[in-house]
């Protein structure tokens, strides 16, 4: 497989304006009749390059040029190029192709699921459908006409337009669909299926009508209700924040249980995951009702931020999905907790992004090179990106971001661009000149920032030092790195704040800007762009405690020295609720982590009771926040713990973080008991931000509960279990009960699989809670629940539920005998021969294996080599499993 840079980008030499497709769905096969009109590009080199077109899985029965067919010395065809070599300026090709899409489990192109047939092309699953130059930046209008069997396929859908159905014999139909609007093949999407479908409106703000539909299952209509409410509220919701509505006449969600990802952004067709669609409160829990909000604003977005104005090639991938990310971030802020949505943000960066970051896989967020592009639909691009443009709207304000916004698509509507033309828009429209802070796109790692602060009692003065590196340590080992031209600071927006004795913000008044550009505010963004630099606040009449990097205002992580009772202190105190919860995770990190290092070597751990007394005020106070409350209670996980130690200890690690669990229920059972008894619900399951608050609340509180391993904690999470009348309790009470190896559990996993087996999405529930389980047997339940008919190695999500979800499992995936990772290895290995990319997905739980003991980096590499010389294995695992061996 090839390596493809950035920097050779070149335009394409030929154009297509126009597609004509005519699909045939026969009986064991699908013919693709295709229809182009190509013509040299005006953009391209002088140089007349022949034309060359993408295929893979292609048979090809014909090709023509304007009506003449195609001899055999006019064409050059390999498995993957079609190559015609003096084509006419301006041509119509014409091709005919039998694809089988009955036998394509890679679910890219054109493949089969349950209910009939779907598409996927994102990234480059267009090829397997078509002869065509795949590539993003050839945008084309298309016409499609589906040609189907009417009993077992009755509807037949494609991106655009309804342009005329009918019957033609033979209990065959047709329908033919056309999109008014140019796009990218990435875009193309078909569906021919048997489905249900609840139809709706929109109404945009000047006065147009847009038909929304929603095709699920046969028989699930009543798991539909939710997505649509969300598809409205994410289109009034962009039309009121940044100005933008809906051109579609027809804006199509259809749900299918066999997909590699969450969503797909079709033009007018998405299709989705179908965990992303269905919900009813006794099959989704909370959680899955705020994801589904999220994807479907997601993918509703991009209509705007990736399909009027799409990527000019692959390496571009954050313009829109960063950007996409960040607007369905800010989307969900406006519909729960603004706090809590971010914490819940940042916590997933910290587990998935940073370790990526530092990992095998680590690149930019605009990537320099690629093998499989596949491969880089990472947290880096998509999360990393989102923090980079959220920089960019807090260093140029939030009024200046919009005119940016704005001015994108004033310049670039309908055009293919690149991530410089974005931040272009944003410059130009703030004034703000933003050239160094592109280096964020460019350079790989996460930033470390230190800092320092000076409280000078006579000066009434407080110097605070800040400084950047890469590096995690300016060692002497590392100080030529520091030293080399490639090492340029970061544009990096501090927000800061100055805590009082009594929690007051103090004021912010810098020194040598005169009193008015401080006074009165709370919180003020500091430009670091220096490797280091110093900010004197003036008129202080006393030692603040300082606040930074408020709501996480850059993805770096921050070195600064509080004290304990500094911490305590932000943590009660600090206006910025980030903060405040940021405060409680340093002080948990702290306590694990020495914990860890103390089991390690046989000491016995130390756990004080300023952290009990800390826990039981967020407890105390709960009520005034239910849902912050939780965040706050909850520990960091250990894959992100794991990140801040040298040399990682499972084990200990985890004994470490259960270990201060216990203790907190140990000292504060009763106040946990009462937590939980205080926030119950009386009425019926509502999705409403307010009720999953309480409901998270009360569930943390019975999860510590549960670390007591008594009587009364399991009988409470066994009747929580049996009386809840929504997925979010009883799924929390299973959750509890798997964790702990009582004859409870027992019941609970049996009766749940009773009841759920036909819900497909609730069976990947049941499975993942056995594969997270930290009990000693997990890996033989795992093996164990390969041969359960629940489970499908063809089914993402049955992978993801069971074997992403055991590789996620921190202590049982890193077992010492190296158990975990042989048993992976293995398991990649046969996805690897259905569906690639799902097995590249679950190769990366491999990412940070050098960072344990020896023994255990001893089994790894071998399960990673072994994986690494199978026969056949598909470029996708090949450089994922590549670059962890580098
Ligand atoms: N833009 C979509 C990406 C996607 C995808 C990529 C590769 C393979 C399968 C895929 N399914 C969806 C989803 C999104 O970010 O909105
Ligand atoms: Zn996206």
């Amino acid at each position: 497989a090839q390596r493809i840079h950035r920097q050779d980008y070149t335009p394409p030499p030929f154009l297509v304006d126009s597609v004509e497709l005519d699909v045939h769905f026969n009986a064991g096969e699908v013919l693709v009749s295709s229809q182009l009109q190509l013509r040299r590009n005006p953009a391209a080199a002088a140089q007349p390059a022949p034309l060359q077109l993408d295929g893979q899985g292609l048979e090809t029965i014909s090709l023509a040029i304007d009506g003449t067919p195609l001899g055999a010395d006019d064409y050059r065809c390999t498995s993957s190029t079609l190559t015609i070599d003096n084509p006419p300026d301006a041509l119509t090709l014409t091709t005919q192709v039998r694809i089988d899409p009955d036998n394509n489990s890679s679910l890219s192109g054109l493949y089969r699921s349950k209910d009939g047939y779907f598409t996927q092309c994102e990234a480059q699953g267009f090829r397997r459908i078509t002869w065509f130059p795949d590539r993003p930046d050839i945008m084309s209008r298309y016409q499609v006409t589906l040609h189907a069997d009417k009993a077992s396929l009755p509807v037949l859908l494609a991106n655009g337009n309804p342009a005329g159905s009918g019957d033609q014999g033979n209990g065959r139909h047709w329908a033919k669909w056309e999109d008014p609007f140019a796009k990218p093949c990435y875009l193309f999407a078909l569906v021919a299926a048997r489905l249900d479908v609840l139809r709706d409106e929109f109404t945009t703000s000047s006065g147009r009508s847009v038909q929304l539909a929603v095709f699920v299952e046969p028989g699930k209509l009543d798991q539909c209700a939710h997505a649509v409410d969300a598809l409205q509220r994410a289109m009034r919701w962009d039309e009121e924040v940044f100005g933008l509505e809906c051109d579609l006449d027809h804006y199509m969600i259809v749900a299918v249980g066999d997909f590699n990802m969450g969503a797909m952004e079709n033009k007018g067709l998405n299709v989705f995951n179908t965990k992303y669609v269905l919900a009813r409160a006794d099959t989704a829990t909370d959680a899955d009702y705020q994801n589904i909000d999220r994807v479907v604003a997601h993918e509703y977005f991009h209509n705007w931020t990736g399909n009027r104005v799409t990527c000019r090639d692959w390496f571009q991938l954050s313009l829109k999905e960063g950007l996409t990310v960040y607007r369905d971030q800010e989307f969900g802020a406006d519909m729960h907790s603004r706090a809590v949505t971010r914490i819940r943000e940042v916590r997933a960066l910290r587990a998935m992004q940073f370790p990526e970051d530092a990992g095998p896989m680590a690149h930019p967020v605009r990537p320099d090179s690629y093998i499989e592009i596949n491969n880089f639909y990472t947290s880096t691009v998509y999360d990393k990106g989102a923090e980079v443009v959220r920089m960019i709207e807090t260093l140029i304000g939030k009024e200046a971001f919009r005119r940016g916004m704005d001015l994108y698509f004033e310049r670039h509507d309908g055009q293919a661009v690149t991530c410089d033309d974005f931040v272009a828009a944003m410059a130009d429209a703030s004034g703000v000149d933003l050239t160094q802070f592109k280096r964020w796109y460019d350079q790989a790692g996460t930033p470390h920032l230190w800092a320092s602060g000076h409280y000078d009692e006579q000066a009434r003065t407080y110097t605070l030092t800040l400084s950047q590196s890469l590096l995690a340590s300016a060692t002497a080992a590392n100080a030529e790195a520091l030293q080399s031209p490639l090492h340029t600071p970061f544009h990096i927006p501090v927000a800061v704040g100055l805590n009082g004795a009594h929690g007051e913000d103090m004021p912010l008044m810098i020194a040598g800007e005169g009193s008015a550009a401080g006074s009165g505010r709370t919180t003020r963004v500091l430009s670091l762009t220096e490797f280091e630099q110093q900010f004197v606040f003036e008129e202080l009449p006393a030692a603040p405690v300082v606040s930074l990097l408020r709501d996480f205002s850059a993805p770096v992580i921050l070195d600064f020295s509080w004290s304990d009772e500094e911490l305590a202190h932000l943590l009660a105190h600090d206006s910025d609720p980030f903060n405040r919860w940021e405060a409680g995770q340093r002080l948990a990190s702290r306590l694990i982590l020495a914990a860890a290092e103390d089991l390690s070597v046989g000491r016995p751990a130390y756990w004080p009771q300023s952290f009990v007394e800390a826990a039981a005020r967020l407890l105390e106070h709960a009520s005034d926040d239910p849902a912050f409350a939780a965040e706050a209670l909850t520990l960091p996980g250990e894959a992100t713990l794991a990140e801040e130690m040298t040399v990682v200890d499972p084990s200990a690690l985890h004994d470490a973080r259960n270990g201060l669990r216990r203790f907190v229920a140990e000292q504060l059972g009763n106040a946990l008991l009462h937590c939980y008894t205080t926030h119950a619900d009386d009425a019926p399951y509502q999705a409403t931000p307010a009720a999953a608050g309480r409901r998270a609340l009360r569930n943390v509180c019975l999860s510590y509960l549960g670390e007591l391993h008594s009587d009364e904690a399991r009988a409470l999470a066994m009747r929580q279990f049996e009386s809840a009348d929504n997925m979010t309790d009883q799924f929390a009470a299973l959750a509890t009960l798997a964790q702990d190896d009582c004859q409870e559990r027992v019941l609970a996993l049996a009766s749940f699989y009773e009841r759920w087996h036909d819900e497909a999405l609730v069976v990947d529930k049941w499975l993942s809670v056995q594969a997270a389980s930290r009990l000693p047997d997990t890996l033989a339940v795992v093996r164990g629940l390969l041969e359960h008919p629940a489970f499908d190695l063809r089914n993402p999500n049955k992978v993801y539920a069971l074997l992403n979800t055991f590789g996620n499992n921190h202590v049982r995936f890193h077992a010492a005998d190296g158990s975990g990772y042989h048993f992976l290895a293995t398991q990649i290995g046969e996805l690897d021969r259905l569906n690639p990319q799902v097995a590249a997905r679950l190769a990366r739980r491999f990412d940070r294996w050098r960072k344990f003991d020896e023994p255990r980096q001893q089994q790894a590499s071998f399960a990673l080599e072994k994986l690494h010389s199978l026969a056949g294995l598909s470029p996708d695992v090949r450089e994922i499993v590549g670059r962890a061996l580098e």
